[in-house]
């Protein structure tokens, strides 16, 4: 099967990652591809780059679509335009705030969330929210520290470390959701260090696209997730009609 892991941020080094964290995950019979959208921002970390990370988003899963991809995984925690990708995805499509949420759940009574800036954490909950986890997601805490900034800054992984361990401690937690699919790499030694489970929401997602293409599962093509039907698009998104 082909799996297409789309980083909707432009960061190529940040989707390198991702794609090793995928594929390190991912079964023998499984083709992993990781992308970045050739047009977007760098980064994501307002509602400004979650709205602008969409259409390209969109873009790759159309030519995902054209490439027969068997499933998709959206590598960035605020999960854009999923639901969108899954009107035109012939295949499932999970985010991997919904997939890290949902494996956490399983781990015991509550899991944290440990993100990158305070101002994504309003996201993170409306979207346990949105997937019905707010019963397991004790807190969403910021280790400060900005997406570009995880890849340069030295002190990156013991902060995270020590925000996981600050995190487990105050909410009660059994568990630590990563909040940012640059944090991928991490997981395995925040773990270690602090004696919890670590769920990185890439592996999550890549395992479970795998597992719903293995039992011949994907979203519901009628109603709501029907494709969407055929318009006019204009200006830069002149080429984003679809055939219904
Ligand atoms: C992510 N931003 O996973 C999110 C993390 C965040 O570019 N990739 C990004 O801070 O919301």
């Amino acid at each position: 099967m082909h799996i297409k892991v789309i980083n909707p941020n432009t960061t190529l080094s940040m989707t390198a990652k991702i794609e090793g964290c995928a594929r390190a995950v991912a079964g023998p019979g499984t083709l992993v591809e990781a992308v970045s959208p050739r047009m977007g921002p760098a980064s994501i970390e307002s509602h400004y780059d979650e709205a602008l990370s969409v259409p390209g988003l969109l873009e790759e899963i159309a030519l995902g679509e054209a490439a027969g991809v068997d499933g998709y995984v959206i590598a960035c925690f605020g999960d854009p335009g999923l639901q969108a990708a899954r009107e035109l995805a012939s295949g499932p499509v999970l985010g991997i705030a919904e997939a890290a949420m949902h494996a956490a759940s399983f781990l015991g009574r509550g899991f944290s969330v440990v993100t990158t800036l305070g101002r994504t954490a309003g996201r993170a909950r409306d979207l346990a929210e949105q997937y019905g986890m707010s019963r397991f997601c004790r807190g969403v805490h910021a280790c400060e520290i900005a997406v570009l900034d995880l890849e340069t800054d030295p002190a990156a992984r013991e902060v995270i470390t020590e925000a996981c361990r600050a995190a487990l401690e105050r909410d009660g937690s059994d568990a630590i959701v990563l909040g940012c699919a640059g944090m991928a790499d991490l997981c395995g030694s925040v773990s270690a260090e602090i004696g919890a489970p670590v769920v990185d929401g890439v592996a999550a997602a890549t395992v479970l696209v795998q597992s719903l293409v293995t039992l011949g599962l994907r979203t519901g093509p009628r109603g709501e997730f029907a494709r969407p039907l055929p318009k006019a698009y204009t200006g830069l998104l002149a080429g984003f009609g679809t055939a219904g």
